[in-house]
């Protein structure tokens, strides 16, 4: 059998052997970061297919290669079903991340120095809204509404407020780490009532928004997403918005900031959208929120504190400085126990970005793994038994492996 013929196991058995210690440290363990997920099976054949080989730079009926037949069914099957997720009139599927998305959007609408108001990295919003260390914050006016100092949440009248004195020209709504539910129509009110254009970036949110679990975007001028994360679909990002703006999203997209589209992540993407059709799918979406729910329930009836008090959606974040850690000690004790989560700052935290007080949990990923709300107090009392009664975290790696196979649904 030539090289190219034989299968990763016989052909390169060193990398072959760290495929299977990933598969064994996802399968083994419990991962509670929030913006993972495992797709399905459909999803990954997708990814690793033959759509894999196609240039198809252009879009639809308008490539600069021959052979895109296929591929151009393929891409407007993407897009129509994204549109119809969404309930929104334009689609772009192409972005290869959520980073990307967000910067087309930019790019469509704004000119360098342009003003942007949106959510700090530091309150839960994203690197890609603004943070001076990113492109958003080096090319463009940024200014941050801050979270209610007291209750962490979204104060809409401040946002307002903020908005009338400094007119940005784009409001962005949407975070990585904010549990509770983001009120979009009053984002858009807020927006038109001072000429700006509104982003809803619901990258984290977009499974329970398709499942009708979770405030919709639809108001939005534009809604960027990425794929894999509540969505269960292939690494990626889209872009939807009313169709005014598809000419100008299309050519920020393509020719502007990427090349060839990736036909097989687009492909996934297609089949991540009609599985999110499915009733199985709203069934998973609102198990991931039961799950955070009552996981986080367990977690305060241990006198955690869980920020805002419970959560709204598939994550939250805990408070480890009142237990006496940083977020990376409890990241990384929580590691050697073989439970998965990252250190994220908590509003208005005094520790820097690289050590954090806090730590974000989510359930998307245990969730497919077929984890039920009746297994959430068991995850609870490993976390517990870590962070909080100190437990040698290597004692407890076993008890979590066993716990793991003997509750994980078998997926591959
Ligand atoms: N890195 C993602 C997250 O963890 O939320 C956001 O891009």
């Amino acid at each position: 059998m030539s090289i190219f013929e034989e299968p990763i196991y016989s052909a390169f058995e060193y990398l072959n052997s760290l495929l299977n210690l990933e598969k064994k440290r996802l399968f083994e363990s419990i991962n509670l970061i929030a913006s993972e997920n495992l797709p399905s099976k459909a999803v990954l054949e997708a990814v690793g297919s033959v759509f894999s080989v196609k240039y198809a730079e252009g879009y639809p009926g308008n490539r600069y290669y021959g052979g895109c037949e296929f591929v151009d069914r393929v891409e407007t099957q993407a897009i129509e079903l994204a549109k119809k997720l969404f309930d929104m009139e334009f689609a772009n599927v192409q972005p290869h991340s959520g980073a990307q998305a967000n910067q087309a959007v930019f790019e469509s609408i704004l000119k360098d120095g342009d003003k942007i108001l949106s959510l700090s990295l530091d309150h839960g919003g994203h690197l890609t809204h603004g943070h001076k260390v990113n492109f958003s914050g080096k090319r463009y006016n940024v200014v941050f509404y801050p979270l209610d100092p007291k209750t962490y949440l979204i104060d809409l009248n401040l946002v307002e407020e903020i908005a009338k004195k400094e007119k940005p020209r784009l409001i962005i709504a949407g975070a990585s780490a904010y549990s509770r539910e983001i009120d979009f129509d009053a984002f858009r009110d807020i927006a038109d009532s001072v000429g700006a254009y509104l982003l809803a970036d619901v990258a984290h949110y977009a499974g329970l928004i398709v499942a009708g679990i979770y405030p919709s975007p639809k108001r939005a001028h534009f809604v960027t997403s990425t794929t894999h994360k509540t969505l269960r679909g292939p690494r990626g990002g889209i872009i939807l918005s009313q169709s005014s703006f598809a000419n100008s999203i299309n050519r920020a997209v393509f020719p502007f900031l990427q090349g060839g589209p990736h036909m097989n992540s687009i492909l996934a993407k297609a089949v991540c959208f009609e599985i999110c059709q499915t009733t199985e799918f709203k069934q998973y979406a609102e198990k991931v929120v039961l799950n955070a729910e009552e996981l986080a329930r367990h977690l305060i009836l241990n006198d955690l504190n869980v920020i805002t008090g419970g959560t709204s959606s598939h994550m939250f974040l805990v408070d480890v400085v009142s237990i006496g850690l940083t977020g990376i000690e409890a990241q990384s004790l929580l590691e050697e126990a073989g439970i998965y989560v990252n250190k994220n700052t908590i509003p208005y935290d005094k520790n820097p970005p690289a050590v954090c007080s806090g730590i974000r949990i989510g359930t998307p990923m245990i969730t497919s793994l077929g984890l039920e709300v009746s297994h959430m107090a068991q995850v609870a009392e490993f976390i517990v038994k870590v962070l909080k009664e100190r437990q040698a975290p290597d004692n407890l790696r076993e008890e979590v492996r066993q716990f793991c196979i003997q509750n994980f649904k078998k997926i591959f």
